[in-house]
Order: structure tokens, then sequence, then C-alpha cells
């Protein structure tokens, strides 16, 4: 049994994401931020990242801030992410499960928790019981932060 507060808030988050096509993941960054900002005012909306044939789900990607913009630093995020997908340097998975831990206990909300963490491929199921919705939303979003992270399953569920 899921709590609804709980479904909600991945429903919202899911939006936040994006329904972008999740197939090609590969970003031609090579052109250049100028190439991509084809109405010069120094940020690539969603509309010139396509034009130059950038996918969808890496435009959400990239855009860290959620501003539906991207400025340089996103896109040399974008560039670096890309190049190590390319290169097929993925951050070992046992390197991020024990990185997420350990942010975890550092963090004032969520420490004390028994998160479960779990590591494949980059993707991070998260799973266990809190006490709120803050704190599931705490959890996955510093889990989100960590390097080397590409997608968080989230499984908390909160305690009755
Ligand atoms: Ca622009
Ligand atoms: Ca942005």
């Amino acid at each position: 049994m899921k709590h609804p507060k709980h479904r909600l808030l991945k429903l919202a988050l899911a939006g936040v994401l994006g329904a972008g096509s999740a197939s090609a993941l590969a970003v031609p960054t090579m052109l250049g931020f100028k190439t991509y900002d084809s109405n010069g005012d120094g940020k690539i909306s969603l509309e010139e990242f396509q034009a130059q044939g950038g996918p969808v789900k890496a435009f959400h990607d990239a855009d860290i801030n959620r501003d539906l913009q991207l400025d340089t630093d996103e896109l040399v995020n974008a560039s670096v992410h890309n190049e190590r997908i390319l290169s097929g340097k993925y951050i070992e998975d046992a390197w991020i499960t024990t990185k997420v831990k350990a942010m975890l206990l550092k963090n004032d909300i969520v420490k004390g928790l028994s998160v479960n963490v779990e590591t494949t491929q980059s993707t991070v199921q998260l799973s266990g019981w809190v006490d709120s919705v803050a704190q599931i939303a705490e959890v996955e979003n510093v889990t989100r932060n960590i390097e080397g992270v590409k997608h968080v399953r989230n499984d908390l569920l909160i305690k009755r």
C-alpha cells in the first residue's frame, strides 16, 4: 500500500522530469553554445536544442535548475555527462551507493532513518520507511545530487 501523498509526490516529480523520448541520450555538444542559441539571448530553449537534433530527455537531464533553459554551465555539464556515456566510463555503482549513504547520514532531515540504497548501472533504488513526505523528498534530492547518479527509483514509504 502506498501512501497517497507519496504517490502524488512521485507524480509531481515525474512531471518535472518531463516526458521526453527516453531513447537517444546523445547531446550534439560539439556544436557549441552559439550554434544552439539561435536567437542569441544567451540561453538555449528546448526549441533551440531540438532544432540542432538534441533529444528532449537530454535537455531535461541537462537543465539542472529546471528553468527550461540551458545556460553555458548546463551545456558544459551535459557535454561532460555525454562524453562519459559515450566512452563507457560509468562511475561504479558501489561507489555511488557508499556516497549516497554517507550523504544521508550527514543530512539533518533524514539521518537516523533506515533507508535502503541499491545502485544498478547508475540507477539508485531507494526503499524503506520514513516519517514524512518531506523526508522522502529530501532523500531523493540528496540522492539526485550525487555525482554519477543517472536515475532514482524512489520506493520510500511513510510509516503509519
Ligand atoms: Ca536562445
Ligand atoms: Ca537551466
